[in-house]
């Protein structure tokens, strides 16, 4: 049977999702995802839609020091409350001064689930540079994907956000690296990752580095046509396709 609102066990995110998210096909997908989530992890999502640092930082601890692993606190907490974020924003709910409160708190969150993802002191798998395109200043998804990389053997140089063509082929050549990952999260921004793919074969360098992409208006087609050599939807995908770039057999491996 599908879920319905009232299976959501938790009052604020029901009555959110109630009033905001209008269109069917995003109210059946959210009320799935906040339906199956445990109890304590749809607080910590419930905290980022509010925008609350302090609350966000604790409950994701607890979470932790009560056993919940960090993927799962990461998709049914963090990113769980991400996903309504977003629908406010787009539906003018809510404006920048609050999305970056939420963002803060995401990242408040984020600080503890970091450590775990990203220890790991194996012999590193490759040295990959990451960053976000010139123009584009969204950083969350990026981080995770680094987190997850590093937790999985990855030595990541994180460009940070706003990073130009030169900045990613320099950095790409200081650091001898053999795979690049650039992350755009708005459609005006997303053609930067295809002039940096050009700036990359007129610098003569294209053959000696793999190239990923991802975000969330980046399709597979496009990053075929822009001419990547791969599509990552989300983080934990980011590590497969980083894996089978740089030839390492086996599923990654994540807390
Ligand atoms: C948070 C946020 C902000 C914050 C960013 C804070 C930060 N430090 O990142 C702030 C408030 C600054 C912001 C600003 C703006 N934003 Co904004 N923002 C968002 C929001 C709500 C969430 C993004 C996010 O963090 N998602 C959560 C993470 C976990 O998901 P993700 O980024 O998609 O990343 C995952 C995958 O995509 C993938 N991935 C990501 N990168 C990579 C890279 C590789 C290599 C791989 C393999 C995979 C991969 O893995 C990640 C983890 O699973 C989105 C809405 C949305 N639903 O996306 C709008 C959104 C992206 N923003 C939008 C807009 C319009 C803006 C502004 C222009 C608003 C304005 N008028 O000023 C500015 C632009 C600023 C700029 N120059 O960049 C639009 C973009 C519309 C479009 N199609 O272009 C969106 C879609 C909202 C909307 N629907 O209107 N924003």
């Amino acid at each position: 049977m599908m879920p319905e609102l009232a299976d959501i066990p938790n009052d604020f995110i029901r009555g959110e999702l109630d009033e905001f998210v209008e269109r069917e096909d995003e109210r059946t997908e959210l009320i799935s995802l906040y339906a199956a989530a445990e109890p304590h992890l749809l607080e910590i999502a419930a905290a980022i839609i509010a925008g609350e640092n302090g609350p966000a930082d604790e409950l994701t601890k607890g979470a932790l020091e009560r056993g919940s692993g960090a993927l799962q606190i990461m998709d049914d907490g963090l990113i769980a409350g991400m996903a309504l974020v977003g629908i406010k924003f787009r539906e003018n709910f809510i404006f920048v001064p609050e999305v970056l409160a939420c963002a803060r708190a995401m990242k408040a969150g984020m600080a503890h689930i970091e450590p775990i993802l990203s220890a790991s002191g194996v012999e590193p798998l490759a040295r990959v540079i990451m960053g976000t395109v010139k123009g584009d200043l969204h950083d969350i998804g990026k981080n995770l994907c680094i987190m997850l990389m590093r937790g999985a053997g990855f030595e990541v140089v994180d460009l940070g956000v706003d990073t130009s063509a030169d900045e990613f082929i320099d950095a790409v050549e200081e650091h001898e690296a053999s795979l690049l990952g650039m992350s755009a999260l708005l459609t005006t921004t997303m053609p930067n990752m295809g002039r940096t793919i050009e700036a990359f074969i007129d610098a003569d360098l294209r053959d000696d580095v793999k190239i990923m992409v991802g975000g969330a208006p980046v399709t597979p087609d496009f990053a075929d046509e822009m001419g990547a050599d791969a599509y990552g939807d989300n983080a934990v995908e980011c590590v497969e396709v980083a894996k089978r770039l740089v030839g390492v057999a086996g599923e990654p491996e994540i807390v």
